[in-house]
């Protein structure tokens, strides 16, 4: 596969409803998706970086600035036999993790293609269906947030996660569990605690709770591992994975009992796919975030999902839960039992709507191989 152009392109779409976390709420998602045009194939990869520089450093316009200047010209015109030699081409830059992996996927994708086999078979998955959960965002009162996990749970969800933050955090989880005792509950809080908090954070077992994600800073191993031994509930980590490397480290530190893979943060599917065998190694329990994926995304972590070691319900749920369309055909769709079915189709699975894409393009620019 010669890369002769790398298409950007920003979608905005707005949300069914806004999403909110201890950072702050998105009404309407920018989405980066990156086209990589390659012998008559085309790759197709998504940037998941917010719109601010609030869950990690990387942000829409940041990325889509290190793609144009960097990470692009440095795949323009090389030949690929897979996804696996993107991460070796762009070492040079440091960081930019959600850029680099929207190319390395968009690589994945194409070659998927080109071999005519699945995207979740070339990536070694094993499953055929996968266990799908709910995030929900923090809300305007309880009882909206009430309301909104019986909906999830009526659909058939098997995991409801809720986001906490100081001042929305006892309360929600106390009515949830009072309404509901037997559910699969777990609470997400992007680093909204300190050394401060340990005490208010042991309190939290009384929930018997799955998990608590991401309690403290977005970069820190060390005083998660000191709260893992004060608390009963697993802690597991987001933010502060951001490789194979760092979950080596976190897992012997004991700094979590589970982890959180989201492709994006971790910089494209071979180290996504190593942090899984890390972790498997360690008896560790996977599963797959999310960052409010489009079609494309979404996709690509639906087959993420298919690996043996993902036993725990992810935050893959249906795309009218984000989209009034999505830009697939046909969208995700979730069973009343909670699950997404995997097909057999080659490639991503999932066709684009290439009209509605044009229609909620708002930015696009198209690099191309300097011709000899
Ligand atoms: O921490 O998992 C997170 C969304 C944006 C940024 C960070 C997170 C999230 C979610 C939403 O929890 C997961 C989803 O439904 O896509
Ligand atoms: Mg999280």
């Amino acid at each position: 596969m010669k890369i002769e152009a790398i298409t950007l392109r920003e979608l905005q779409i707005p949300l069914v409803h806004f999403f909110e976390t201890s950072f702050g709420r998105t009404y309407t998602r920018r989405v980066l998706l990156l086209t990589l045009h390659c012998d008559g194939l085309e790759g197709w990869g998504e940037c998941v970086a917010g719109e601010d520089p609030y869950y990690s450093e990387e942000y829409i316009d940041g990325a889509w600035d290190v793609i144009v200047r960097y990470l692009g010209p440095s795949l323009l015109g090389t030949t690929l036999h897979a996804g696996r030699e993107v991460p070796t081409l762009l070492a040079k830059v440091r960081e930019h993790r959600m850029a680099k992996g929207a190319l390395e996927n968009a690589a994945w994708d194409a070659e998927a293609q080109e071999k005519g086999i699945p995207l979740w078979k070339l990536l070694n998955g094993t499953r055929r269906e996968i266990a799908c959960g709910v995030s929900l965002g923090i809300q305007d009162s309880h009882d909206q947030l009430l309301q909104k996990i019986d909906i999830e749970l009526a659909a058939g969800y098997q995991r409801i996660k809720l986001k906490v933050k100081q001042g929305w955090d006892v309360d929600v989880l106390e009515k949830a569990r009072a309404c509901w005792p037997d559910i699969l509950l777990s609470c997400d809080a992007n680093s909204a605690y300190t050394l401060n908090d340990f005490e208010h954070l042991k309190s939290f077992d009384r929930f018997k709770l799955l998990m608590i994600e991401q309690p403290l800073w977005s970069d820190d191993f060390y005083f998660h591992a000191r709260l893992q031994k004060q608390v009963q509930t697993a802690i597991c980590l987001d933010e502060a994975i951001r490789s194979s490397r760092d979950a080596e480290a976190a897992l012997e530190l004991g700094a979590c009992r589970i982890v959180n893979i989201k492709v994006g943060r971790i910089g494209g599917f071979s180290d996504a796919i190593a942090v899984h065998d890390v972790a498997q190694r360690f008896g560790v329990p996977v599963w797959c975030g999310g960052m409010l994926e489009s079609g494309v995304g979404r996709s690509h972590n639906v087959a993420l999902s298919t690996l043996p070691n993902f036993k725990l319900p992810g935050d893959v749920s249906a795309s009218k839960r984000y989209w009034k369309e999505d830009i697939i055909e046909p969208e995700v769709e979730v069973s009343p039992q909670g699950t997404i079915a995997i097909t057999d189709k080659p490639g991503r699975g999932y066709d684009l709507r290439q009209d509605l894409i044009e229609s909620l393009t708002v930015r696009q620019e198209t690099l191309r191989a300097a011709s000899r």
